[in-house]
């Protein structure tokens, strides 16, 4: 078994998972922050034997499409020496960061 875990947009997540529940697939959901962006994104998290890893990932491609959008961005190190001043930079969002993990074990108690 492998525990995937991707980080995705707040506004794919619905039809993310919509998908993955109708394919069969158990997922939870954790509300996240990007370092980058400091805003909110959505980490799933789905239990998946290993033949079925390539499923979900396609399911997550599909779903999570990227884009480009114009971000204001805080600057909180106050290297402007105005502490909080905020520059707009393009940033790719959408898409998913994905990760796959070896699960050791795996119990329902
Ligand atoms: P954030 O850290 O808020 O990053 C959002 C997007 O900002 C990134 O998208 C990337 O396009 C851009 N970005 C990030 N760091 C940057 C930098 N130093 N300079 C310029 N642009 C930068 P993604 O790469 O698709 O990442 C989306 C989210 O996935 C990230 O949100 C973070 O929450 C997570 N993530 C990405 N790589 C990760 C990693 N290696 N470990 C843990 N989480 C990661």
């Amino acid at each position: 078994m492998k525990l995937i875990m991707a980080i995705i947009s707040d506004e794919d997540s619905n039809s993310v998972i919509s998908e993955l529940g109708r394919q069969g697939f158990g997922v939870t959901k954790l509300c996240s922050t990007g370092g980058f962006l400091r805003s909110g994104n959505t980490t799933i998290m789905i239990g998946a034997d290993e033949d079925k890893i390539s499923e979900v990932i396609d399911i997550i491609k599909k779903k999570c499409k990227t884009r480009k959008k114009a971000m204001p961005n805080l600057d909180i190190s106050g290297s402007t020496g105005i502490t909080g001043m905020a520059f707009p930079v393009e940033v790719t969002v959408g898409g998913a960061t994905v990760f796959v993990l070896n699960v050791e074990q795996f119990e329902k108690l």
